[in-house]
This record gives C-alpha cells, structure tokens and sequence, in this order.
C-alpha cells in the first residue's frame, strides 16, 4: 500500500519537505546564474565585449506558488507544484542588443545538461499589450548529497530597451492585476510606447553592427 501524507488544507510552506523543495531550486538558480557569468565573461575575454548588461534572480514565494496553484486549479501540494509550475526559479538576463539575446540563448541551450522544455518567443511575436521578451524553459541537473534531480528554470532573455518597459509596465498593471483601472487611452500610450522601444533596439542594433564592422 502507499502511503500518502493527508495535507489538505495546510499551506504550502507548512507542507513536510517544503525547506528541501525551496532549497532545489535555489540550488538550480546559483548553477544557471554560475553559467551565466562564466559564459559572460569568456565572451569577454574573447570579443572585449559582454552581451550581458545584469542578470537578476528571483524564487517565487512560497504564497505566489501557491496563488499559482489554486489560479490554475491544481492541488496546493509539493508534488503538484513540481508537476505544475516551471518559473519557480527564475533568471532574468538583461542584454544590450537583440542579436545578443538569441546569442545568450544559443550559448546556454547548447550545453550538454541543459535541456530546453519550452521557448515563447515574444521578441518575433509580442504580447498584445506590447510586451516583448525571449523566454525558454530550462531543465537542470542538481546534485543533492544522495541524489540528482533535474530543476526547472524559467529564463527571461531581454534587452535594456525591453525591461525598461516592462518594468514599468509591470509596476502600471502587470503585478496589481488592476488592468480596468487602467484607461483605453493609457493602454494605447503603453502599446505605442513598446513599439517605440522596438524600434530603438532595432535602430540601435544597425549602429552595433556599424561599429563592429569598422
Ligand atoms: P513575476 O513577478 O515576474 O514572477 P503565467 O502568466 O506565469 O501564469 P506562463 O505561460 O508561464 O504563465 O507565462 P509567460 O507568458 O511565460 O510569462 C510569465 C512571466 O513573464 C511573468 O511572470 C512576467 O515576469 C513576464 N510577463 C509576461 N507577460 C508580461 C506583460 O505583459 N508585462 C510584463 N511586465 N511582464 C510580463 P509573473 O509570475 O507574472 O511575475
């Protein structure tokens, strides 16, 4: 007979096994960002350029895992929340020009223990509101002292450009979900102004490749 622990009705951070559970994926956030930076900075030394501008991390709350969970319909367990959510841990890379985005994403998907489960490509297909981002879907091997589990991760590849609007598109609506207080007519100046910032980066990569072929 198998024998499961009865954990209705308790909160995902008072679930046995939560601490090992958060600490996996903390785990896979510190081996991607260690990716990250030693393929920033041998990109560097080759090219005496970076096409990194700053990687920010997050690891979702155990009450935004659980707000996640009840949103989608699923149970508020550890195992449902492993089968269930993939931005548990989180990596936002921030580059200066757009070719440097499918490059960053080129070099991490290559490794040999990266799997990629899922790419949205928002750059080539923008949000209707305007947003634009690279996002894949990463697995990651994690050693443990007595096993090894393979961590999803959630990769946001951007511009300079790109988060600079989103972050503030974020703050105006994204995170309040208070999309009705927002008017048509700010709505239109969002979407205008991410369409303006797409043209900078278009604008701006043109002059990158200038440069880089004097
Ligand atoms: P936070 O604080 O960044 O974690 P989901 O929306 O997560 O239920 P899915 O398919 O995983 O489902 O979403 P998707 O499209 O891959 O994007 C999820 C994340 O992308 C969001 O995470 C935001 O970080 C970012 N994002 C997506 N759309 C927008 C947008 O229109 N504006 C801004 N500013 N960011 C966006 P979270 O969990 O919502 O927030």
């Amino acid at each position: 007979m198998v024998w499961t622990e009865n954990t209705a009705g308790l909160s995902l951070k008072s679930q046995p096994g939560f601490a090992l559970f958060h600490h996996e994926y903390e785990a896979a956030i510190k081996k991607v960002n260690n990716k990250i930076e030693i393929l920033a900075s041998d990109f560097e030394v080759r090219n005496d350029y970076s096409p990194i501008h700053h990687i920010e991390k997050r690891l979702k709350t155990p009450e935004s895992i659980q707000e996640k969970l009840e949103r989608l319909g699923c149970e508020v367990s550890i195992q449902s929340a492993r089968e269930n959510i993939f931005d548990i841990a989180g990596i936002r890379i921030i580059c200066n020009f757009i070719e440097d985005v499918y490059q960053v994403a080129e070099m991490i998907t290559s490794q040999d223990d990266v799997t990629l489960t899922r790419t949205k490509d928002y750059i080539a297909n923008p949000k209707k509101n305007g947003y634009r981002s690279l996002h894949l879907s990463i697995k990651i091997p994690v050693y443990l002292m007595d096993d090894k589990i393979e961590v999803p991760v959630e990769l946001q590849i951007r511009t300079v450009a790109m988060d600079f609007w989103a972050s503030l598109e974020h703050q105006l609506r994204y995170k309040q979900r208070n999309e009705g207080n927002i008017s048509t007519r700010a709505n239109i100046e969002l979407k205008a102004c991410a369409e303006l910032s797409a043209k900078l980066d278009e604008r701006m990569q043109k002059i990158f490749e200038e440069v880089k072929n004097i």
